[in-house]
């Protein structure tokens, strides 16, 4: 389990915290992953297509054994699970499993980029991963991520909706 990735779970359609929670629970199934530390939940205004739910957003930091695409694999298996259905890009969805780091790695490939590509300018990536890792540093910006979120401009549109989430189901000693 030798690599670090952190992981931007995103729900708007249906019983959103549950599929948040039935996500995570998969990947803590996972023979290959280890959950370390999980975000507080946040509400928020959805970006890019506007005409939509509000969505809960968090963050998870796992150890892993999998490499990149593996990983990317099993995220996918997660969300078909979770009963998504692809249908507008950016639209509504039951769960969105995205790979923000994975170690300090970069990636582009047609099916997997990393860092991932839109993750600096969103309020609901940054406020959550700050919150398990501030020392983190954006190589896009070549910034520390507590200035990425200082310029961040659409921070009011992100509000905590549940304190540091299902510590005790995990074992989790909080961060
Ligand atoms: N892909 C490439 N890189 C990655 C990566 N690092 N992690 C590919 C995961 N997938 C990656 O994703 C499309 C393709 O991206 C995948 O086939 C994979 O090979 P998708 O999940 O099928 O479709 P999507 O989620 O609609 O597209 P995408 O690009 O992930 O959308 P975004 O940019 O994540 O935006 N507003 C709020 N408030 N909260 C949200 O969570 N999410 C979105 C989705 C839009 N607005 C939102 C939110
Ligand atoms: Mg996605």
């Amino acid at each position: 389990m030798n690599h670090i990735v952190y992981l931007a779970l995103g729900s708007n359609l249906g019983d959103r915290e549950q599929f948040l929670k039935n996500a995570i629970l998969y990947l803590s199934e996972h023979p290959h992953i280890i959950i370390k530390k999980l975000s507080s939940i946040y509400e928020t205004e959805p970006v890019g297509y506007v005409d939509q739910d509000p969505f809960l957003n968090m963050v998870v930091e796992i150890q892993t054994s999998l490499d990149a695409l593996s990983l990317l694999s099993v995220t996918q298996e997660i969300e078909e699970k979770c009963d998504r259905v692809r249908a507008i890009r950016w639209g509504p969805r039951t769960i969105d499993l995205d790979i923000l780091l994975y170690d300090q790695e970069n990636m582009k490939m047609e099916n997997l980029c990393i860092p991932h590509p839109r993750m600096w300018e969103r309020a609901f990536v940054i406020v959550p991963l700050m919150e398990l890792n501030s020392t983190l540093v954006s190589p896009h910006a070549d910034k520390p991520i507590t200035e990425v979120y200082g310029e961040l401009a659409d921070k009011e549109g992100v509000k905590l909706w549940k304190k540091i989430a299902w510590v005790e189901e995990y074992g989790l000693s909080g961060n």
